[in-house]
């Protein structure tokens, strides 16, 4: 299959940064598009997002040279090849650019590309965008795990820890589930309210109230829980993304928005720990730091057969950096984000090797997002079994619920909501 149309565009993200977007044309008049997401609470070994760093223009945030890499580089050199698979096209992005972190033509330059493709190949097709990625497998639709209240580098308030999410799980649809997840959003809303706190919300549509700590963030959600009609822990379970990389330094953590107090990696383990006890949490992702490799061994010993632990900034969706973690005994789950290594290929690959060893996935969007639900086909055609993807407004995230309402319509019946059973030990 020969690409005879490609076509990059900078346009802007839910923050009002510059991203890339590409439209791309197939010779049998196929098409597709992609825009790239981006994240604020970076990896460290994230496959690189080039940026501009013009300060004369949107203060060096500017993807023109992502964009003119894929016009006057990619392109002249991509319509004469002919690609046959999803594997062809980005082999041979990824050796165009011949660097291991993307460096040369950008990791946005090269996912949407690989994105776009990967659309117009499932129109070729004619079929829906998640059975071109994993063939017949997506099955199971996942629990979306909904951050309704943002901390960290994600809001401007004095909360600590990056994301508390709920996760409806105790029905037999995702439809349901959403209905659940959006009462207790709203009904959360009121509380903050009620108390005087304020309902103003964070990149990812969670509210971004000032709280006495982090652990009121938690108490606030169950009783949002309860006062919606749900048994917190039965119907509605608690997952964390404390993001503690963004609290590391020089060995320990600190907790840099609230009391400024230091702790060691050890302490933090004893919080999770009696959080753990007192709380139906049931994931925790990037709890320690992404060079706490020590500290993340000890967190494992101590609750990976109690829940699920996720690594997002230490494993970064890289194949080579999770097979050190399995070997090391680090998490029981990796968080999946595509721009964290660049092509569909190589996210597909680093699912497979997870699942390959008994790691579950975890399907992310970034707190820099597009319209662009290609997450929400990518969570079910992989039975990834949950998704994050903001909470319970602004359109960037909810668009992707809304796919994934689309997706179990569709199939009238031919799903199933994964349910508790998404979660390690659970
Ligand atoms: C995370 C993500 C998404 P960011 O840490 O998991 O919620 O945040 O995109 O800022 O890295
Ligand atoms: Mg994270």
């Amino acid at each position: 299959m020969y690409i005879v149309a490609l076509e990059a565009l900078e346009i802007l993200d839910s923050r009002g940064n510059p991203t890339v977007s590409v439209s791309l044309a197939l010779e049998d008049g196929s098409s597709g598009y992609a825009m790239v997401p981006s994240g604020a609470s970076t990896g460290e070994k994230e496959a690189l997002e080039l940026r501009d760093k013009d300060s004369k223009r949107y203060k060096g945030k500017g993807v023109l040279t992502a964009v003119n890499n894929i016009n006057n580089i990619i392109v002249p050199q991509i319509f004469d090849h002919d690609f046959n698979t999803q594997r062809e096209l980005d082999n041979f992005l990824i050796e165009l650019d011949g660097t291991k972190t993307k460096s040369a033509l950008g990791a946005n330059a090269i996912l949407a590309v690989s994105m776009a493709f990967a659309r117009a190949m499932a129109e070729s097709l004619n079929v829906p965008l998640y059975q071109y990625l994993t063939g017949q497998w997506g099955y199971i639709l996942p629990v979306p795990c909904m951050n309704i209240i943002n901390g960290g580098k994600h809001a401007d308030n004095n909360i600590d820890f990056q994301e508390f999410m709920i996760a409806p799980h105790n029905t037999n649809s995702f439809s349901e589930a959403i209905r659940m997840g959006i009462e207790v959003f709203h009904t959360l809303k009121e509380i903050l309210h009620n108390e005087g706190y304020t309902t103003g919300v964070g990149d990812e549509g969670g509210f971004a109230p000032n709280l006495k700590s982090n652990e009121e963030a938690i108490e606030l959600i169950l009783k949002a829980i309860e006062k919606a009609g749900y048994k917190p822990g039965d119907d509605i379970s608690i997952c964390l993304d404390p993001a503690a990389s963004e609290m590391w330094d020089n060995g320990d953590y600190v907790f840099f928005k609230s009391t400024k107090e230091r702790i060691s990696s050890d302490k933090m383990i004893e919080l999770y720990k009696k959080w753990v006890k007192n709380y139906p949490i049931v994931s925790i992702e990037d709890g320690l730091a992404e060079n706490d490799w020590e500290g993340w061994k000890n967190l494992t010993e101590e609750l990976g057969n109690t829940i699920e632990l996720v690594g997002d900034d230490i494993f970064c969706t890289n194949p080579e950096i999770l097979m050190e973690g399995i070997k090391k005994g680090v998490a029981n789950s990796i968080l999946i984000k595509l721009n964290q290594i660049g092509t569909v290929t190589e996210t597909l690959d680093t699912i497979k090797l997870a699942y390959r060893n008994n790691y579950n996935i975890f399907v992310s969007h970034r707190s820099g997002e597009t319209a662009d639900t290609f997450i929400a086909d990518l969570a079910f055609a992989t039975n990834a079994g949950k998704i994050k993807t903001g909470s319970g407004c602004r359109s960037e995230r909810i668009e992707k619920f809304n796919r994934l309402l689309w997706i179990e319509h569709e199939l009238k019946g031919n799903t199933m909501f994964a349910g508790i059973g998404a979660f390690k030990n659970k």
